[in-house]
């Protein structure tokens, strides 16, 4: 006997995905030919006129991955950070704050790129399998966006995937990247008895707020420090941090804040501006002072770099950066010191984390002082390392990074601290090691949250700029970007450090590098833009150009001999 031709439908409605209404919705998110999508490092990021589709598929795809997380919050981030202002990104946020668990960005890619519904109702459908997922689950998804143009469609094509699949949808607005992260989890973990926020922006102004207001005691500000904001979104959330700050724990000059001026995002300015151009931010020559304080975010304010001038603004040797290598010696250090005066340095075992691109200056002098291990680039895997200490510090060259601390390590301090005894110097030290829990951003590299982190530690220290540059010396280093025909031909090893393909260009990198006095090189495919990037780093300013100029070339030869 023939089935009632309505069975399959509903067998689908109720059991399986609502294919038919995904169906309908994707009809008006079509996806544009001719274009390979990547979910990659961080996430999918492309030109933002084209990423429609994109949002609309991942979306399903978040919706999956919170029934697959028992109908736990996720997140996704529409922003492409530092890149141009016509670019534009998407990234998923897992339950606890953290990226998207890898095994699942194969099927983000594929469903990115699926040529037809029916070829997208395959891959849900082998990952709903593959996991085990229970679509009767209930989904909720926190979405959230940076100030690029493209951003508010992207946001619509989110909600059409949600609404299509059925998940529950908060829209967190314009926030930072950290922002979105921090939601995430204080959602998650709102009625546990550890809750880390208030879920709300304000809660997590007000927390940021209060923590630094603890960690720097009655130490008031001295100098107001300026931050250039990238034309981003770092701009509003700073401006709205203020009004829970008062001017006299903090002064700060808010520059480069023209969220609404047509391509100034990231333009000449940023701290991605700053770290590889090695340079102050356009026009600031003009506008700052030798000795003053400044940092700049990026675009989506999940990284940050500080610099000096220790001369007249006009002598290019005058500016002095302070990169994510020196906020983690700054960071380390500081809570090293912490530790073993609050007596506990037998119970915590702090950790460094660093990729390739870590300025062997700053290994030598970490390396002295605490473990440090050397990940791939890219947030996901220093987060993951920097999980196996009790206070794991990781922060890229490039300015993002954070401080995570164990449960057990947040336990064993807050634990300690007594409300009893009087305030002897390991309770103020257990005290000052509470308030950095809560001040830092444990989720994923925070802009704002490290300028309060850093700003404590100067603070704390009575230190000028210039003295925590003299920390260590850098050994002088370069970052080119080589373009070349297929970059997927370069593949890596051994934390980005060794080439596996081409045939033979590591050892000829190797050779060259043999060269130089303490010179090191690699070469890595980028995961963000369409090139090959080579660092080069050297004892001396002149023989470091020569050989990053030798390795570049190369990558170019052999990119055409492939
Ligand atoms: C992304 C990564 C960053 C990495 C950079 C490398 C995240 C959130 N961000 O911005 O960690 O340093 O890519 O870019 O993972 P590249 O692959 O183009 O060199
Ligand atoms: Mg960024």
């Amino acid at each position: 006997m023939a089935l009632p031709s309505n069975i399959d439908f509903a067998v689908r409605a109720t059991d399986g995905l609502p294919t038919l209404l995904i169906s309908e919705a994707s009809k008006s998110y079509p996806k544009p030919d001719g274009i390979k999508f990547t979910y990659g490092t961080a996430g999918v990021r492309t030109k933002g006129d084209v990423l429609e589709s994109t949002c609309f598929r991942l979306a399903l795809i978040s919706a999956l991955r919170s029934k697959r997380m028992g109908g736990k919050v996720v997140g996704m981030m529409v922003t492409a950070s530092h890149n141009p202002e016509p670019d534009n990104g998407l990234k998923a946020v897992d339950p606890r704050g953290e990226m998207l668990a890898s095994n699942w960005e194969p099927y983000c890619t594929e469903a990115a790129n699926a040529l037809t519904d029916e070829e997208l109702f395959a891959v849900l459908q082998r990952l709903i399998k593959a996991d085990s997922i229970n679509l009767q689950t209930p989904a909720v998804v926190v979405y959230a966006h940076d100030t690029r143009p493209s951003s508010p469609k992207l946001v619509k094509a989110i909600e059409a995937g949600l609404a299509a699949i059925g998940a529950e949808g908060r829209n967190g607005g314009l926030l930072t990247t950290p922002q979105l992260h921090y939601l995430v989890k204080a959602y998650n973990t709102q009625s546990t008895p550890d809750p880390y926020g208030e879920p709300t922006e304000e809660g997590y102004y007000k927390k940021l707020a209060d923590a630094f207001q603890r960690a720097i005691a009655d130490k008031p500000a001295t100098s107001p420090l300026t931050v250039d904001c990238a034309n981003g979104v770092g701009a509003i959330s700073l401006q709205r941090f203020q009004k829970y700050l008062p001017a006299s724990a903090l002064q700060v000059r808010a520059l480069r804040t023209s969220i609404d001026t047509a391509g100034a995002l990231n333009n000449g300015c940023g701290a991605d501006h700053v770290k590889t151009k090695q340079a102050l931010p356009s026009g600031f020559e003009k506008e700052v002072a030798e000795g003053e304080r400044l940092c700049s975010f990026d675009g989506d304010a999940d990284r940050i770099v500080y610099y000096y001038l220790n001369g007249h603004a006009s002598q290019k040797e005058s500016f002095r950066l302070l990169d994510g290598d020196r906020i983690a010696a700054l960071v380390a250090d500081y809570i090293s010191e912490l530790v073993k005066r609050a007596g506990i340095a037998d119970e915590i075992k702090i950790g460094c984390v660093q990729t390739a691109y870590a300025n062997g200056g700053s290994t030598k002098y970490l390396s002295q002082r605490v473990p440090v291990v050397c990940t791939s680039t890219g947030v996901k895997h220093l987060h993951h390392a920097a999980e196996s200490f009790d206070v794991g510090v990781y922060f890229e060259a490039n300015g993002h990074g954070t401080v995570l601390f164990s449960d057990s390590a947040q336990s064993l301090i807050r634990g300690k601290i007594s409300s009893s005894s009087p305030q002897g110097d390991s309770q103020s030290a257990l005290s000052q090691l509470s308030n950095l829990i809560d001040l830092i951003n444990q989720t994923v590299g925070d802009a704002l949250s490290d300028m309060l982190l850093v700003e404590v530690v100067l603070r704390q220290r009575d230190w000028e700029p210039a003295h925590w540059d003299s920390l260590y010396t850098d050994l002088p280093n370069k970052l080119l970007k080589v373009i070349v025909p297929d970059r997927a031909l370069f593949t890596t090893t051994d934390a980005d450090r060794k080439l596996v393909t081409p045939d033979g260009l590591q050892q000829e990198i190797d050779k060259l590098v043999g060269k130089y006095l303490e010179g090191r090189s690699f070469v890595r495919p980028s995961g963000t833009e369409d090139c090959v990037r080579v660092y080069a780093e050297a004892r001396i300013q002149q023989e470091m150009e020569e050989l990053a100029n030798k390795v570049a070339k190369l990558v170019t030869d052999a990119a055409k001999n492939a």
